[in-house]
């Protein structure tokens, strides 16, 4: 076929689908994809109903839309867990198949990587692009996907981790505000609102950090003061990690301004107050995006999808940051609202967000990219089925190598951790239904055994030493390794055969 005919089939087409469609009361849906940085599911109510966190705008869009209990991000090759997490939501290809570490310069070098050289041209912004969506984003600079930002046709970047209206969220959400206010078009919108906090620096509003008892501690000589405003600790807090983590000086580990190495109650309970007053500052935000597309008509026509990059420790198992596999920051939130979902519904999906693409292309009935590697769980939303996965993979392997591995198929968990130069070779087996916050022996121990009472007794631990679990053990690290094959893993773990 020649160009000219090609565009003039380009042409009626569009035209064919004006006419056909300008005859029925559907409009192709438009969407608020909203990402926020750094979040655990567990600090909302919807997946921890003892959480003190106040989210109004979120609980609102969960009780009207559908809430996932199986949202995993796939992991990362980098300490920066944003990076990958990003690549994978923009791409939809899995973690070993990304272009390698975000950067203008690695991207175009195509001969480390398994990702194809112009997969920007095949991200979300080019796709929804080409399918005659308005694409706009706005977000915090850098660990991102630059080649795949840069298609959107409006974008607005800036880090904002600030207290103040023009330092902190309120700003992202001014961005889409002041689009939405100038925007003339009549065509669907992809709308892609990211948040840069609740990652740290945690600096709340003051009237939030008040609400939660936190302050803004900038003093490594003291303890921040206690206030019983703040948030409890989390179940699964420990004062220490059983066994080195395996990344040395890791920034989020040692650096984190507040926090710095310690995880004492009054240190951790006051970051999660501050945690806690830049996530209620995001919902209101979120509030104030969502009347806007009310008051413009809208809101009923557009899928609204909460999520975070991937999950995060604060306390829990003893850790602070994002680089591990444990379900606080395996997991992330991903709640979804709009036309055909059903109100108040919940799932449990089993999804990546690298999965988020194909939906949203599937929703608005666009071919997915060629390069896409993530399913569609359009049909989840839809209630026609509960999950589309059995077996998930996770990997961290930011520090040294080979690092963390899980793999997750129904109840079961599997976590391996092969790092310090082979000094930590360590294997944990988790029942999630009867140990659904991971409890480790050492959560028995005297010292914290006074901060929760749903400590599990007994069985319910680490599994991995259990002969009575010793042929669930053999079907997880199985399917571990066929998981590492399948993905392109380039690592093997001490145990494991090396091809
Ligand atoms: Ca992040």
């Amino acid at each position: 076929m020649f160009m000219g005919d090609r565009r003039l089939l380009a042409i009626v087409s569009c035209f064919v689908w004006v006419v056909v469609c300008s005859g029925k009361e559907t409009k192709r849906p438009n969407f608020l994809f909203v990402l926020v940085d750094d979040q655990s599911p567990f600090d909302l109510k919807v997946y921890n109903p003892r959480s003190s966190l106040d989210s109004p705008v979120i609980d609102r869009i969960a009780s009207e839309g559908m809430v996932f209990d199986g949202a995993y991000h796939m992991g990362s090759w980098a300490g920066a867990v944003c990076t990958p997490s990003r690549h994978m939501i923009m791409s939809g290809r899995t973690v070993w198949h990304l272009p390698r570490r975000g950067s203008r310069k690695q991207e175009a070098d195509s001969s480390q990587s398994l990702a194809p050289s112009d997969l920007a041209n095949n991200t979300m912004a080019a796709v929804f692009n080409r399918a005659g969506y308005d694409t706009m984003r706005t977000c915090k600079n850098g660990n991102s996907y630059a080649a795949a930002n840069e298609k959107f046709t409006v974008s607005r970047t800036a880090t904002k981790r600030g207290g103040t209206k023009e330092t902190g969220s309120a700003w992202h959400a001014d961005q889409v505000l002041d689009y939405l206010n100038g925007r003339k078009s009549d065509a669907p919108f992809l709308i892609y609102l990211g948040f840069s906090h609740p990652h740290d620096t945690r600096d709340g509003t003051e009237d939030l950090l008040a609400k939660y008892g936190a302050v803004n501690h900038s003093d490594r000589g003291s303890l921040p003061r206690g206030n019983s405003r703040q948030p409890t600790l989390p179940v699964n807090y420990l004062p220490a990690h059983p066994f080195h983590h395996g990344h040395p000086k890791l920034r989020d580990e040692v650096s984190v301004s507040g926090v710095w190495e310690r995880r004492d109650p009054r240190t951790i309970r006051n970051e999660l107050g501050r945690e806690f007053a830049c996530d209620e500052n995001i919902d209101r935000q979120i509030g104030r995006v969502l009347s806007r597309l009310e008051s413009l008509g809208e809101l009923e026509n557009t899928y609204v999808i909460y999520t975070a990059d991937h999950g995060m420790a604060i306390g829990r198992h003893g850790l602070q940051g994002k680089q591990n596999l444990y379900q606080h920051t395996w997991r992330v939130p991903l709640i979804v609202k709009g036309p055909g979902i059903e109100s108040g519904s919940r799932a449990e999906g089993n999804v990546y967000l690298l999965d988020v693409l194909s939906t949203l292309c599937d929703l608005a009935d666009v071919q997915p990219p060629v390069t896409n590697e993530g399913k569609s769980f359009q049909s989840v939303l839809e209630g026609e089925s509960e999950t589309i996965r059995d077996v998930l993979y996770g990997v961290y392997c930011g520090g040294t190598k080979p690092g963390m591995r899980c793999v997750k198929k129904g109840d079961w968990k599997l976590i391996k951790y092969d790092v310090m130069d082979g000094t930590v070779q360590e294997t944990q087996l988790f029942n999630l239904r009867e140990n659904p916050y991971e409890f480790l022996l050492e959560h028995h121990a005297p010292t914290v055994t006074h901060l929760m009472n749903s400590v599990p007794k007994g069985n319910q631990l680490n599994l991995a030493e259990d002969p009575r679990y010793a042929a669930k053990r053999q079907e997880l690290e199985a399917l571990l390794l066929s998981e590492q094959r399948r993905l392109d893993d380039p690592y093997r773990l001490w145990d494991q055969p090396q091809n």
